[in-house]
């Protein structure tokens, strides 16, 4: 089985390579930013909650994103690997994670993490902004997203790298040219 976890700041492309990936290796996608989302689209007691720490730019609560992501393994146990999108973003995360697919005999394959300088990630997401409305994605929220990350979710590539499964992969240029830099350090896995 092949699974992976997409990582890097807001705006660097996960969800965007998540699509790619999927269709070439047939994985599951588990995205917590989406699934978050569905909830708060549902209107359900978890949405509402996890709308205003969105909104904030601040992280839902480990055990909320724990619990979500438990629940889809089960849903999906004879899927062929999985694409982690956005998860885990803390070091308790990663560790739960570690711990899930235990359950199920697996382990994370790889985790490739996409780097991408702060003033293009804040464009693309003020780009997205206009577009889409996201409510998350204006200026002040931006800001305080890439903070979070910088100071609560980069513990998680060092908790990878003492593991040997941490790939850097410039996330700058074209959604191809970056998606070429992803197979390349996929099929060192697959060996
Ligand atoms: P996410 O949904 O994960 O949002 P994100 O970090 O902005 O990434 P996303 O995948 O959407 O964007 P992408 O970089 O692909 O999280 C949202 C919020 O949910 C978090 O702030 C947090 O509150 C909560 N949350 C989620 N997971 C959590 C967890 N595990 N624990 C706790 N809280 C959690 O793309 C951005 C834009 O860039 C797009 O418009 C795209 O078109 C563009 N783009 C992509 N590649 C490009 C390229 N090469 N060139 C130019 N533009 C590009």
């Amino acid at each position: 089985m092949l699974n992976i976890v997409l990582f890097g700041p807001p705006g660097s492309g996960k969800g965007t390579q998540s699509e790619k990936i999927i269709e070439k290796y047939g994985l599951v996608h588990i995205s917590t930013g989406d699934l978050l989302r569905e909830e708060v689209a549902a209107k359900t007691d978890l949405g509402m909650q996890a709308k205003e720490i969105m909104d904030k730019g601040e992280l839902v609560s480990d055990s909320i994103v724990i619990g979500m992501i438990r629940n889809k393994l089960e849903e999906h146990r004879d899927a062929s690997g999985f694409i982690f999108d956005g998860f885990p973003r803390t070091v308790e995360q990663a560790r739960e994670l570690r711990k899930a697919l235990t359950d199920y005999d697996q382990s994370v394959s790889l985790m490739i993490s996409l780097e991408v300088p702060r003033e293009e990630l804040v464009k693309r997401l003020l780009k997205r902004g206009e577009e889409t409305g996201r409510s998350d994605d204006n200026l002040e929220t931006i800001g305080n997203r890439i903070d979070v990350y910088n100071r609560q979710t980069i513990p998680v590539t060092y908790y990878y790298d003492k593991m040997h499964k941490h790939a850097s992969v410039d996330g700058t240029g074209s959604i191809d040219a970056i998606f070429d830099r992803i197979t390349e350090v996929i099929s060192k896995v697959q060996i």
